[in-house]
């Protein structure tokens, strides 16, 4: 029986992960959340973990209070989700926590030689070049959570990873596809938030939004398959059923398609490589009848062409546009910039740095921080 641990777990990811484990007896050994008590309560009630973390520290006196009549050890901030990250009393350690956070976390999970399932963006954005080689040097593996990186993974079993050509990396276009700048000049929080196909948090619907989400996982494809810049090709496909494919040496594609329901990545990394009944509807390919591929608009989606950019250029670029991009979705959702604002922040950031290294979590905390700190004196 597996043993796992969830860092992010009140989450969309992370309560669909526990309805995995629900459904495959998988043990839970910890679990942490930033700042919903009660949810994070009702799950540990429920799945008995012998930790629990509460990242936001000025709710660590009420979760503990709460769960006082339990054995459960409580604990809370970055040095918990580390501390849960570190032990070896899990076969898996999943990520889902949004943001930067789960860098440090994901980083202590490989020094501990665990296999991780990650659903966090950021480790990957900001520290790709980090984590890719330490987890190299311990030989963890990452597993991804994300329909489109897992597809690409599913798509590489049983071929050679060297006759890799070239990665298709799906988008739905999100809810603004086929819209011009002018049209979005007065794109409403609501509107935004609206996405078409897939029910996803706040951060990651925003980003789906500016295309910032797709921009984010072609960093991500670029480090987790090794393959350059170059040879990934964005496709959209507004069905969100194609979930990505791979081009072999010999011009044959392979993709992998399916119902858009994040439980398939899940239990994917979860089981891998084992492949059990999963709660979501068959895909019926005669009900869809028609699939349709389109090229992306850089023109008008600042964000894509900035992500793309950036990993181009390398070093800390990449951070550089994830840090700003989190400041300015943050001040979007305040409702104190507009949405076209988005993109003009994170290109803006892209544009005022020279190169700085990120071969150290350091370098990617300054870099991270003087991103940051460039986007809230513009506003
Ligand atoms: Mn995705």
């Amino acid at each position: 029986m597996k043993t796992i641990s969830l860092i992010g777990s009140t989450g969309s990811i992370g309560q669909q992960t526990l309805d995995v484990c629900r459904k495959h007896k998988i043990c839970v050994n910890a679990l942490a959340a930033k700042s919903n008590v009660s949810l994070l309560e009702k799950q540990a009630r429920e799945f008995s973990p012998e930790t629990v973390c509460i990242f936001d520290e000025k709710h660590y006196d009420e979760l503990k209070k709460q769960l006082a009549d339990t054995n459960i050890k409580v604990l809370c901030g970055m040095e918990g989700l580390c501390r849960i990250a570190g032990s070896k009393k899990h076969d898996l350690f999943v990520n889902s926590v949004v943001g930067m956070v789960g860098l440090l976390p994901t980083l202590t999970a490989i020094d501990a030689g665990t296999d991780i399932a990650l659903a966090n963006k950021e480790t990957l954005v900001a520290g790709g070049e980090l984590v890719m080689s330490s987890a190299e040097k311990k030989g963890v593996r990452i597993f991804p959570i994300d329909s489109e990186h897992s597809a690409i993974f599913q798509c590489l079993q049983g071929n050679r990873r060297e006759q890799l050509r070239k990665i298709i990396l799906t988008a739905s276009g999100g809810p603004f596809f086929g819209k011009k700048k002018p049209e979005l000049e007065n794109v409403t929080f609501e509107q935004a938030l609206a996405h078409p196909n897939w029910s996803m948090g706040n951060k990651i619907t925003i980003d789906s939004a500016t295309l910032m989400n797709k921009g984010l996982e072609f960093i991500e494809a670029h480090r987790l398959f090794g393959v350059p810049p170059e040879n990934i090709e964005i496709v959209v496909n507004r069905e969100s059923v194609l979930h990505s494919a791979v081009e072999f040496a010999d011009h044959s594609v392979i993709g992998q398609l399916g119902v858009p329901d994040m439980k398939i990545p899940i239990q994917y990394a979860l089981l891998f490589p084992e492949r059990f009944e999963c709660d979501v509807k068959p895909l019926s390919l005669t009900d869809y009848g028609t699939l349709t591929f389109a090229k992306p608009d850089f023109e008008t989606f600042d964000c894509l062409r900035a992500c793309i950019e950036a990993v181009k250029r390398g070093g800390a670029y990449p951070c550089i546009v994830n840090a700003a991009n989190e400041e300015a979705v943050e001040l979007f959702l305040k409702r104190k910039i507009s949405f076209l604002e988005i993109g003009n922040t994170v290109l803006e950031a892209l544009e005022s740095f020279g190169e700085m290294p990120a071969e150290s979590y350091e370098d990617i905390i300054r870099a991270e921080k003087a991103a940051r700190d460039l986007v809230k004196q513009k506003f």
